[in-house]
């Protein structure tokens, strides 16, 4: 199931919560920021151990004093204008979180809007991949899982309400 709610990232209950991390992923602004400060210490000591992460790829840890019992740390990329391959690489971070769900037989799993902050992806562009890469994936693995588009401003919760509605399926 796929839903929507305007929410910060780091209080929700959920089996993973998504980090919007970049290459080092050794903490930095925005919701990085966010769950980092949240989850404490421990999180970055275990940050260390990962080596980095590739653009469009994802990797495990876990939550420590958050909510949540794991972090899918993945990195979108920056927006250069499109020509980049940054849907292709946007998609694949959706895709590399939800497979890792999968491997770690996870029920739930929180998003925030990945590479539109910061990293300036056009946000209604975004949006498509988000919910079209998770539909798609889903159904490939042929998995159930409740999938939260976690939003953080009035204006990206309305987007994704917006086209959820309209492209229902
Ligand atoms: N809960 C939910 N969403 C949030 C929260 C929160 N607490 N805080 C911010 N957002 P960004 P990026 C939203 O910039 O564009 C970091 O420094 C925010 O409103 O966090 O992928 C990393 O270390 C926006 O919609 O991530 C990287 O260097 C979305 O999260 C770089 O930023 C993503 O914004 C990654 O940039």
């Amino acid at each position: 199931m796929l839903r929507t709610l305007l929410a910060d990232i780091t209080l929700l209950k959920v089996d993973a919560i998504v980090n919007a991390a970049n290459n080092a992923l050794l903490g930095g602004g925005g919701v990085d920021g966010a769950i980092h400060q949240a989850a404490g210490p421990e999180l970055l000591a275990e940050c260390r151990t990962l080596h980095g992460c590739n653009t469009g790829e994802a990797k495990i840890t876990k939550g420590y004093r958050l909510e949540a019992k794991y972090v899918i740390h993945t990195v979108g990329p920056i927006w250069h204008g499109g020509n980049l391959h940054e849907a292709e690489l946007l998609a694949n971070c959706y895709r590399n979180v939800i497979k890792l769900a999968v491997e770690y037989k996870l029920h739930s799993v929180a998003f925030p809007a990945i590479s539109t902050g910061v990293y300036g992806y056009p946000k209604e562009a975004a949006t498509k991949i988000a919910v079209e890469s998770v539909r798609n994936v889903l159904r490939e693995l042929n998995y159930e899982i409740d999938v939260t588009f976690c939003c953080f401003s009035e204006g990206d919760l309305q987007r994704y309400r917006s086209y959820l509605t309209q492209y229902p399926f």
